[in-house]
């Protein structure tokens, strides 16, 4: 009986992993799309800096694993501090790689060419970001 039941919650959570990411890579369209201010198709440093003011005053929701992890609190949520640290340890391991797979969909906004790695240049956004 119990083993039946830890399926079921396996096929819940399963469920889970495919349809939350989807909704996250529209978050992530969006959000380049609202930080354009002037709609002129460019997303320039400047409002990219408004952009992420604007949105380090929002809260995330905790989708995957990584997220999880820096959800100190663990209330499934990514407060701006936690998420400040989950960009701030990609930042350092770009400083170190050259380079760093797009984890989440808060780091997805730093990958202006949406190929899924934020390189040393895309890096630049996420350091203004972080203000260091
Ligand atoms: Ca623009
Ligand atoms: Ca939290
Ligand atoms: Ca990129």
């Amino acid at each position: 009986m119990a083993r039946k039941l830890v399926f079921k919650l396996f096929a819940v959570l399963l469920v889970l992993c495919f349809v939350t990411p989807a909704f996250a890579q529209r978050g992530a369209k969006a959000k380049a799309k609202h930080a354009d201010k002037n709609k002129d198709g460019v997303v320039t440093q400047r409002e990219w800096k408004i952009e992420n003011k604007w949105e380090a005053k929002q809260k995330s929701r905790v989708n995957n694993a990584v997220e999880k992890r820096y959800d100190a609190d663990g209330n499934g949520w990514l407060e701006p501090g936690e998420t400040k640290e989950m960009l701030k340890d990609k930042y350092r391991l770009i400083q170190t790689n050259g380079r760093a797979k797009v984890d989440t969909p808060a780091e997805a906004a730093y990958d202006t060419n949406s190929d899924g790695i934020i390189d040393v240049q895309e890096a630049a956004g996420l350091k203004q970001a972080l203000g260091e």
